[in-house]
């Protein structure tokens, strides 16, 4: 086990040591991109960058020569220096399959556009993807043991470009010609639908408070719809964590997840523009006066919504990492929505080791989380045990009276929660099932959704009483 040297602060939480720094690596702007807020860097085709890392759809890259500034750069605008393809212009690097399709049939592209970019499965491999009357058809292309390429074992190159430029004038043995290569839009395909200008919405109550700023309930003027506006105060925040935040709502999708609308990042404050849940959030709920009243076949109902739209994110490895009943909002019909993806990161790794002095809810934490910074699917299924203990217990305060360093000291000892007044007994069993201490005997979220609907659905066909 390695030996972490975490800090206590005045609170009791836990603030966690930076992790060692990553080596930085080379890369060349592919195209001129002018910056459009503060947060990003204007760049020259050709400008020698340094990656300092991946951001969803961006990278946040500094320039190694002239101004030496730093700031995001679309992740297709720019490429890896490691070969020598990043010289070319049917070069696009680390793009999915998803973006060369829709680069490749967008208007300024016709039968023959091409680009080569690299496997999504081996990194090592690339892939070439061409555009031939309206469809698009993308060719693996192979490494052999001595690292030459081929698409087709009959015939091997010793550079990617070789290859290129066989089938460029080599049509039939591909199938479909190659041509020109792909050309960008003028316009930024992804971050535009997103931006809209402040003045469309109308602020009209504020809901509240929330860790990174205020939440006010708006109307979208120009689409005559009620959202909600979260605004984030420049200063207060960390431009990374906003980033990270929208990149990662902006890319999920799912009726349990709360779903981005829109964003006005220029200015301060920014709003982050997201579905508006009229119960607002499940700890507020739970002790309203509606809340007192909901049966546990309410509470269970609830409870699968949760699992389903945390198997989603389970799925694509995504670690909500503050899964609690605060980050839950509610609707009408007791619908529930995951929320608050500000700690949600986008693992590779089963694993994530969390960065920098965040700082930890650790009552609603997996110990091996908390205490060695092992935040994975599985510290997030210990969170939604604790999220069940809150919402059986009608909201109540996990471990009520006891400091952070009290509740690490008897989990480690052993001790869980007790089973909450009214709480049937198979849900306290599921609980307990989410905090076992080995994290890969925990079930998954996919299991803990289909038990819940199971037992939901026998307490409403009264084949079970609770
Ligand atoms: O518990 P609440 O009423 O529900 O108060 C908090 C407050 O804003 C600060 O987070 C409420 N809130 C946050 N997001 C939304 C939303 N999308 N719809 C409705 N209420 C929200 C939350």
């Amino acid at each position: 086990m390695s030996s972490v040297n975490w800090i206590w602060n005045s609170k009791g939480d836990i603030r966690i040591p930076s992790p060692k720094k990553k080596p930085t690596q080379l890369y060349a702007a592919l195209f001129d991109f002018e910056a459009r807020s503060e947060e990003e860097l204007t760049v020259k085709e050709g400008d020698k960058l340094s990656v300092i890392e991946k951001r969803g759809d961006y990278v946040l890259a500094k320039k190694l020569t002239g101004s030496l500034e730093s700031g995001l750069v679309p992740a297709n605008y720019v490429a890896l220096l490691r070969d020598e393809f990043a010289n070319h212009k049917w070069y696009y690097g680390n793009i999915n399959r998803q973006s060369a399709e829709k680069l490749l049939l967008a208007q300024q592209n016709t039968s023959g556009s091409f680009l080569v970019r690299i496997s999504e499965s081996h990194s090592d491999e690339y892939t070439i993807s061409v555009r031939n009357e309206g469809k698009v058809f993308h060719f693996r292309v192979h490494r052999s043991s001595i690292g030459a390429y081929f698409v087709s074992d009959k015939v091997s190159f010793g550079t990617l470009e070789e290859l290129v430029r066989h089938y460029q004038t080599h049509f039939k043995s591909l199938g479909v010609p190659l041509g020109q290569p792909c050309t960008q839009p003028r316009e930024l395909f992804d971050m535009e639908p997103w931006e809209r200008p402040k003045e469309e919405f109308s602020l009209q109550k504020k809901l509240g408070e929330g860790q990174s700023g205020e939440v006010w309930e708006a109307l979208w003027i120009t689409k005559n719809l009620k959202v909600a506006v979260k605004m984030l105060k420049q200063e207060d925040t960390k431009q990374d964590e906003f980033v990270k935040e929208v990149q990662a709502l902006k890319s999920l999708h799912h009726p349990k997840l709360i779903q981005l609308l829109a964003l006005c990042s220029r200015g301060d404050p920014v709003f982050i523009i997201t579905e508006l849940m009229t119960k607002g959030s499940l700890k507020s709920y739970l002790g309203s006066p509606e809340g007192h009243v909901l049966t546990s076949a309410h509470l269970i109902y609830m409870a699968s919504q949760v699992a389903e739209g945390m198997a989603y994110l389970e799925d694509r490895s995504i670690v909500h990492r503050d899964l609690a009943a605060r980050n839950i909002l509610v609707g009408d019909d007791l619908v529930c929505k995951v929320a608050d993806f500000g700690l949600a990161r986008i693992i590779k790794d089963s694993v994530y080791t969390a960065s920098r002095n965040t700082k930890i809810p650790v009552r609603w934490t997996a110990p091996e989380a908390a205490l060695h910074q092992r935040f994975s699917v599985k510290s997030d299924v210990w969170s939604f045990g604790v999220l069940l203990y809150e919402m059986m217990s009608r909201g109540k305060m996990p471990y009520d009276g006891k400091s952070n360093k009290e509740v690490l000291d008897i989990l480690a000892s052993g001790y869980r929660l007790p089973c909450p007044g009214r709480c049937p007994s198979n849900i306290y069993h599921i609980m307990m099932e989410c905090w076992h201490a080995d994290s890969a005997k925990r079930p998954s979220f996919h299991s803990l959704h289909s038990q819940l609907d199971n037992i939901y659905a026998r307490i409403y066909f009264k084949t079970i009483e609770v």
